[in-house]
């Protein structure tokens, strides 16, 4: 038997990734650019045992099914081929996030889980190497190996796309995200199938493409000049640059709601009002804003004329992936 456990949390891209160049080995069309954050995490532990006749998924404490299995089954597949490795595992996952509010993520599960299988499997890698792994799981894992900031260099094969960290001489403790959830009750599209349509169908995606690199490079300028304004205007404008791409895809597609659009102009709002904030969004309907950490309380007071409290999460800079005392489960 080989155990392993992690926690992992998850992260935000401030330079998105959105495309795939190969969709087996997870290597991206373009680099990217994220910060952890502290408030949403998963904690995985992995149980490789010569009593298993296949793998088993909890999650929260409930076995999932097959189908919910096959993302963790593909991983241990690779872990597996990798090791030269037959046990099949138990996998217990929990997600620590403050509502059930349909924000777990696969960046933190994912990355948890390559962790935890590290671990079990004594395989000493570093965190670039920690980071490849977790890339094969779900691409935007790989950034979770880190604190702070993380920059995906997409590389050009399997050995050479991982995430690093960017220094910031601790400017992210300086940061702080305020996330408003927002639930349009619309069917998701998946970031995995919404990326796959973009690149293969939409007509704006070579914009995308043409701008992304040199957003990355003046968002890591601002970093290092700790420029709150200029690390605000290009995550947003590069989010806004992602979403773009999905209004010229066949079908066209949108991650956005009414309610999104009310946050996004109410971010305007405040900031014309004199509270710097720049919002971004991912691959459903939430908003998350960006805002200095001495501006956080003020800005929830603002949003909170527009939400309930149950809407408005904070979140700090978070840490990278930490490995925990794995114990026996009674119940495997
Ligand atoms: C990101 N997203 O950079 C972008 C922005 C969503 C929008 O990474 O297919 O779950 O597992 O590699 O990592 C979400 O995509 O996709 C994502 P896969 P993943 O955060």
């Amino acid at each position: 038997m080989y155990m392993g456990k992690a926690r992992a949390y998850t992260n935000i891209a401030l330079i998105k990734y959105w495309g795939k160049k190969d969709e087996t080995l997870i290597l991206p069309m373009n680099s990217s650019l994220s910060l952890t954050l502290d408030a949403f995490y998963t904690e995985t532990q992995v149980c490789f045992d010569e009593g298993l006749t296949e793998d088993q998924f909890f999650l929260d404490d409930k076995c999932q099914s097959p189908k919910q299995t096959a993302k963790v089954s593909a991983f241990l597949d690779l872990v597996r081929q990798q090791q030269q490795l037959s046990l099949f595992a138990r996998v217990d996952s929990h997600n620590f996030v403050p509502t059930a509010a349909g924000l777990a993520s696969s960046a933190s599960g994912l990355a948890a889980l390559a962790g935890a299988c590290a671990q079990a499997l004594s395989l000493n890698y570093t965190p670039e190497e920690l980071s490849r792994l977790a890339r094969r799981g779900s691409g935007s894992a790989c950034r979770s190996i880190f604190g702070g900031f993380a920059e995906w260099q997409k590389g050009t094969d399997d050995s050479s796309s991982y995430a690093v960290n960017i220094a910031a001489d601790d400017w992210e403790k300086e940061l702080a995200m305020l996330f408003v959830l927002v639930d349009d009750g619309m069917k998701d599209i998946s970031s995995r199938d919404g990326m796959k349509r973009t690149v293969e169908t939409s007509s704006f995606y070579s914009g995308w493409l043409a701008t992304v690199e040199a957003d990355l490079l003046a968002a890591k300028q601002a970093i290092a000049a700790k420029d709150f304004t200029k690390i605000g205007e290009i995550t947003e404008a590069n989010g806004l640059k992602m979403h773009g791409t999905t209004l010229g895809a066949q079908p066209p597609f949108t991650y956005w709601s009414p309610e999104s659009l009310k946050a996004m102009q109410l971010v305007r709002l405040a900031r014309e009002q004199g509270l710097p904030c720049y919002f971004t969004m991912d691959a459903g309907p939430n908003v998350k804003v960006l805002v200095e950490k001495k501006n956080i309380a003020a800005l929830t007071t603002f949003f909170a004329a527009h939400f309930s409290k149950e809407q408005l999460i904070t979140a700090n800079a978070g840490p990278g992936i930490t490995l925990l005392p794995a114990e026996r489960s009674d119940k495997s």
